[in-house]
């Protein structure tokens, strides 16, 4: 009887909590917030999350300036050269008359991303400048226009999907080129127009996008943040209906709309407003608290801040280790890592980006099952690297090896138990030592790396698990 009353209340608990939660995220009424609490369940979106690995691109005419104007080095990101007071904007303006990437080849982009293991990548439709690399009909700076005349989008769709790697088109709301674009408000009756003019050509080249790339699974939206878009609430929110009823399991991020007290990502609420946290820009989290239970994606650059391509990269450029940690640290916490590549003005991926590409893809051959479909498992951080899960197996990617040779493992009472663990590369058997309990009654182990293993890289060890079945203690802790 006493169980059944402890039961109750136990349900009546959580009940409690959960709609107090509930009550909380949603106290204040929106009418533009979050349209969904939680993750999405379906296919289209579980497929995104398994992904662990994309690739994003950035390319367009900034390509062809490559970071440089008549002799000088411009010290900003190479795609945003037109907004730099020693670039003449006419000139700019006119360089699409010379984008002729001769060297282009998409199907070989397409496999470069295979091998290094992209399971989905993001191409830069149209960014800031307003050049369009498909031939859209509302606008004349487009790819048509310029010397290679053909649909560069289209090439590198059909590749990308031939490779089996999804395809996301990002969309700059800025737009720098298009006459009637503000990035505050209009103040006068013509601008207005102008800028209601401008909202109807985003909308229509959303939809064209939609219409004449039906094989891509999602936008990726970028150029959200000026004052301008932000008041468009109605008008995005109703967008945002159109295309996702247009296209069911369309996935779009955080970063498209604001709710109706200018809130971006998250809503006044603090609800996600789109199907993943489209925040972490060469930035993770650090701590699986930060992500609020939401799916996220981590945009990376190779350089410091460059997206687009820059001839003369300079500062720190990250390492295939550098990448790999953070591909593995971002699947660790329920995200996907995106790595972007700038190819140049003729259509050529630079060799630094090819070289990090082949060393990426080196060590997904041997380590991919770490990464693929895999997510954050709750077990206490240690230093030697991170936790994957899928399944019954945990990966255990070490970074840092341990100077004993010893990696530990802190199981929390009444969590799962290790039945036997082994190396990925090899499936060599690795030592499960039991290290008794501490004081919170977890479960320590140590995983035991054989003394002549040698390894260059980051390895995996594998740990297979079953529920546990220790919940009696063994014990007596000290009482203090
Ligand atoms: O301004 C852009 C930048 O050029 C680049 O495209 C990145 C990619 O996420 N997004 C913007 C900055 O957030």
């Amino acid at each position: 009887m006493k169980k059944i009353v402890f039961l109750i209340i136990l349900v009546l608990n959580i009940v409690f909590a959960q709609s107090f939660a509930q009550t909380k995220r949603s106290s204040i009424p929106l009418q533009h917030g979050a349209h969904r609490l939680g993750k999405r369940t379906d296919a289209e979106m579980q497929k995104w999350r398994e992904h662990g690995l994309g690739q994003f691109i950035h390319w367009g005419v900034y390509a062809i300036a490559g970071g440089h104007w008549q002799g000088k080095y411009y010290p900003g990101a190479a795609e945003w050269i037109r907004s730099w007071e020693e670039m003449p904007k006419d000139a700019y303006d006119n360089l699409y008359k010379e984008f002729n990437p001769t060297d282009f080849d998409a199907k070989q982009w397409a496999k470069q991303a295979k091998y290094m293991g992209a399971k989905y990548m993001i191409i830069t439709t149209k960014h800031h400048d307003g050049f369009c690399i498909w031939p859209s009909k509302y606008t004349d700076y487009t790819i048509k226009n310029t010397p290679y005349k053909k649909d560069l989008l289209r090439e590198i769709v059909d590749a990308y999907d031939k490779e089996g790697i999804d395809v996301y088109l990002y969309f700059s709301i800025i737009d720098w080129h298009e006459k009637g674009y503000r990035s505050a408000i209009p103040e006068t009756a013509e601008e207005k127009v102008a800028y209601e003019e401008f909202k109807q050509f985003t909308r229509n080249q959303l939809i064209e996008l939609l219409t004449d790339y039906p094989t891509a699974k999602g936008l990726w939206f970028d150029g959200t943040w000026d004052k301008a878009w932000i008041e468009q609430v109605q008008f995005a929110d109703d967008l945002e209906k159109e295309m996702r009823a247009m296209r069911p399991g369309l996935i779009i991020g955080s970063r498209f709309r604001a709710d109706e007290n200018g809130k971006r990502h998250f809503d006044s609420n603090g609800d996600l407003m789109g199907d993943y946290e489209q925040g972490w820009e060469r930035d993770l989290p650090n701590s699986i608290a930060d992500v609020n239970g939401n799916d996220w994606d981590c945009v990376m650059t190779i350089p410091e801040n460059q997206w687009g391509y820059h001839s003369e990269w300079r500062g720190y450029v990250k390492t295939s280790f550098d990448l790999i940690d953070m591909l593995v640290r971002s699947v660790s916490m329920d995200g996907n890592f995106v790595l972007n590549f700038g190819p140049d003005g003729k259509g050529n991926i630079r060799p630094e980006e090819t070289k990090l590409a082949k060393e990426i893809g080196d060590w997904m051959k041997i380590n991919s099952e770490a990464i693929y479909g895999c997510s954050y498992v709750n077990l206490k951080k240690q230093g030697w690297g991170y936790f994957t899960r899928k399944d019954n197996k945990i990966y255990l990617t070490v970074f840092n090896r341990p100077i004993n040779n010893m990696l530990n493992l802190e199981i929390a009472k009444g969590g799962v138990k290790p039945v036997k663990a082994y190396f990925l590369s090899d499936k060599k058997g690795v030592d499960i030592v039991n290290a008794g309990r501490n004081k919170q009654n977890s479960s320590l182990y140590n995983l035991v790396i054989p003394a002549d293993f040698i390894s260059g890289q980051p390895f995996v060890i594998v740990l297979e698990i079953s529920q546990s079945d220790d919940d009696k203690d063994t014990y007596q802790q000290a009482i203090t």
